[in-house]
C-alpha cells in the first residue's frame, strides 16, 4: 500500500520531526514551573477527553535524554520542539525561573552534541496562568510581555538555536481558545478572538524584533495552520463567497499582516458586526510585518465549505457544536461538509493534494519566502503485536504520500527547506487527551516505555537516503 516513488529532495533538505511542550513534558510542578491555561482547562471537568491532563504526559521532563537517542538513532538533521513560557517565567512577567533554564539549555546542547539543529518554538499554546487572568491574548499588553520572554531566550539560548519560531498556529490561540472554547482558555466571545488574532500578530512582530535586538543574525520564523477551503459547488457564487470569507479569518488575517504588512479590507468588512477593530493601532501592521527566514507550514487536510442557508439543517460535520460555539467569528452562514475520505483518527480527510495546493499558493503570492514543513502526520488506532511491534501501515502511506506531494510543489517552484514529521513520541492530543496517537514511538502510558513503529524504522531510512524508498 505504501507508495515508492523513490522521489529524491534537495540537497541539504532539513529532516526532522516535532513535539510540544505541554504534549510530552510532564512534570507540571516541578522545577518551578508555574500553571498554564493548559493546567486550568485540562483539570477543569469536561474539557479533555477522559479528564486527561498533561501532568505527566511522556514524562520527558525526566526522560529527555532517552528522546535525545531516539532522535539521534532515527538520523534526524533537526528537531523542533517548544519551551514552556510557565517555566522560564512561572507568572509570566518578571522573575526568571534558572531551572526552567537550565532545562532546556541542557536540552539545546544535548541535540547539538548529536549534530542535530534545535528549531525552537516559543509558544506552542501554553500560557502562563497569570497572564489569561488579565485578558490572555485578548488583552494587548499580553503582546508585549510575550517580546520580553522572547528576548531572555534569545539571551540565554542565545546562537546556539538554529531557528527561532515565535508561535505555534495563532489560529488556533485566537479561534480554538477564545471562539469555539475547545481549547484552552475555553472562552466563546468572538470579539475577544479577534483581538487575540491582532494580539499575537503583534506578538510575533515584537518578538522577531527583541530577538534580533539581542541576536541580530538569528533565523526567525512563525509556524502558521493554513487552510485549504475549497467551494462546494465552485460554480455557485454564494459558496465561493463563502470560501473567501473563511480564507479571510483563517489565513489571509494572518498572512495578511505578517507578510504583506496589512490586513485585508474585507476580513473588517465581513467581521464588523462583531468588532469595529480599534485594537489595531497606528503602526502596528508594520511591527507585524518582520521579515522571516522561513515560513513553518503545518498541514494535515482540507476543508469544504459552502453558504448555508439557514433552512436545511447544517452538515454534521460543521463543527458548528452550539454548546461550544463556532471558531469562524462572524462567519453563521457558512457550513462546512465533511470531504471525501478516506480519514484518519481525528476524523480529519486523507487529501495530498492539499499539500502541493497550499505550498504552490504560498509561493505564488509570496515568491521569495522560503518554507518549511513544521507539520505533518497522522492518528491511527495503533495496536501492539504480540512480538511487541506496532505495525502502522496507514502512517507511512500518509507520510509517504504527502512527502511526494511535497516534492511535487518543489518541482512546481516551492521553496520547501525542510519536514517535520508530527510527532516524534504519542503525546497529550490537547482536548482528545491521549486517545489519539501522532507518534512515529509509541507510548506506553502505563510504563512510559517507548517503542519504535514500523514507521519510525521507515522514516528513518527516507532520512538517511533524503528520499522515498523505490516500489
Ligand atoms: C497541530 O494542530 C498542533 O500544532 C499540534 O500540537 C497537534 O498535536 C497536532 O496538530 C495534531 O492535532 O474545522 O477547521 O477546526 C492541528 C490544527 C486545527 C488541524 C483544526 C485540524 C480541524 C479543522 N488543527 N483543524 S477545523
Amino acid at each position: 500500500m505504501t507508495i515508492g516513488t523513490g522521489r529524491r529532495f534537495p540537497d541539504g533538505f532539513l529532516w526532522g520531526s516535532a513535539t510540544a511542550s505541554y504534549q510530552i513534558e510532564g512534570a507540571a510542578k516541578e522545577g518551578g514551573r508555574g500553571p498554564s491555561i493548559w493546567d486550568t482547562f485540562s483539570h477543569t471537568p469536561g474539557k479533555t477527553l477522559n479528564g486527561d491532563t498533561g501532568d505527566v504526559a511522556d514524562d520527558h521532563y525526566h526522560r529527555w535524554q532517552e528522546d535525545l537517542g531516539h532522535i539521534a538513532d532515527l538520523g534526524l538533521g533537526a528537531y523542533r520542539f517548544s519551551t514552556a513560557w510557565p517555566r522560564v517565567q512561572p507568572g509570566g512577567s518578571g522573575p526568571v525561573n534558572r531551572e526552567g533554564l537550565d532545562f532546556y539549555s541542557r536540552l539545546v546542547d544535548g541535540l547539538l552534541d548529536r549534530g542535530v539543529k534545535p528549531v525552537l518554538t516559543l509558544y506552542h499554546w501554553d500560557l502562563p496562568q497569570d497572564l489569561e487572568d488579565a485578558g490572555g491574548w485578548a488583552n494587548r499588553d499580553t503582546a508585549y510581555r510575550f517580546a520580553e520572554y522572547a528576548e531572555l531566550m534569545a539571551r540565554e539560548l542565545g546562537d546556539r538555536v538554529d531557528t527561532w519560531t515565535t508561535l505555534n498556529e495563532p489560529w488556533c490561540s485566537a479561534y480554538l481558545g477564545y471562539a469555539s472554547g475547545a481549547h484552552a482558555p475555553g472562552r466563546a466571545d468572538g470579539a475577544a478572538a479577534l483581538a487575540a488574532v491582532h494580539h499575537l500578530n503583534l506578538a510575533h512582530g515584537l518578538g522577531v524584533q527583541a530577538i534580533r535586538s539581542v541576536l541580530p543574525s538569528a533565523r526567525a520564523s512563525i509556524t502558521l495552520n493554513l487552510h485549504v477551503i475549497r467551494p462546494v459547488d465552485p460554480s455557485s457564487e454564494a459558496d465561493l463567497d463563502a470560501v473567501r470569507r473563511v480564507d479571510a479569518l483563517a489565513n489571509r488575517a494572518f498572512t495578511g499582516p505578517l507578510l504583506s504588512g496589512a490586513y485585508p479590507a474585507d476580513l473588517f468588512d465581513d467581521t464588523a458586526h462583531v468588532t469595529d477593530w480599534s485594537f489595531v493601532r497606528a503602526g502596528d501592521e508594520e511591527i507585524a510585518h518582520q521579515p522571516i527566514d522561513v515560513l513553518g507550514v503545518n498541514y494535515y487536510s482540507t476543508a469544504l465549505a459552502r453558504r448555508w442557508d439557514g433552512a436545511r439543517p447544517r452538515s454534521e460535520d460543521d463543527g458548528h457544536d452550539d454548546a461550544l460555539g463556532s471558531p469562524w467569528v462572524g462567519a453563521d452562514d457558512v457550513e462546512f461538509v465533511r470531504p471525501e475520505g478516506p480519514y484518519t483518527a481525528m476524523g480529519w480527510n486523507i487529501d495530498p493534494t492539499g499539500m502541493t495546493e497550499l505550498l504552490l499558493r504560498i509561493a505564488r503570492e509570496y515568491p521569495d519566502q522560503p518554507m518549511m514543513i513544521t507539520e505533518n502526520g497522522a492518528a491511527f488506532a495503533d495496536t501492539v503485536s504480540p512480538d511487541g511491534a506496532v505495525h502502522d501501515p496507514l502512517r507511512i502511506d500518509y507520510i509517504a504520500r504527502h512527502l511526494e506531494a511535497v516534492g511535487q510543489a518543489i518541482d512546481q517552484g516551492a521553496d520547501v527547506r525542510g519536514y517535520f514529521a508530527w510527532s516524534l513520541l504519542d503525546n497529550f492530543e490537547w482536548s482528545y487527551g491521549y486517545d489519539r496517537r501522532f507518534g512515529l514511538i509509541r507510548v506506553d502510558y502505563d510504563t512510559l516505555v517507548r517503542t519504535w513503529k514500523d514507521s519510525a524504522h521507515w522514516y528513518q531510512g527516507v532520512v538517511a537516503r533524503n528520499a522515498l524508498p523505490e516500489g
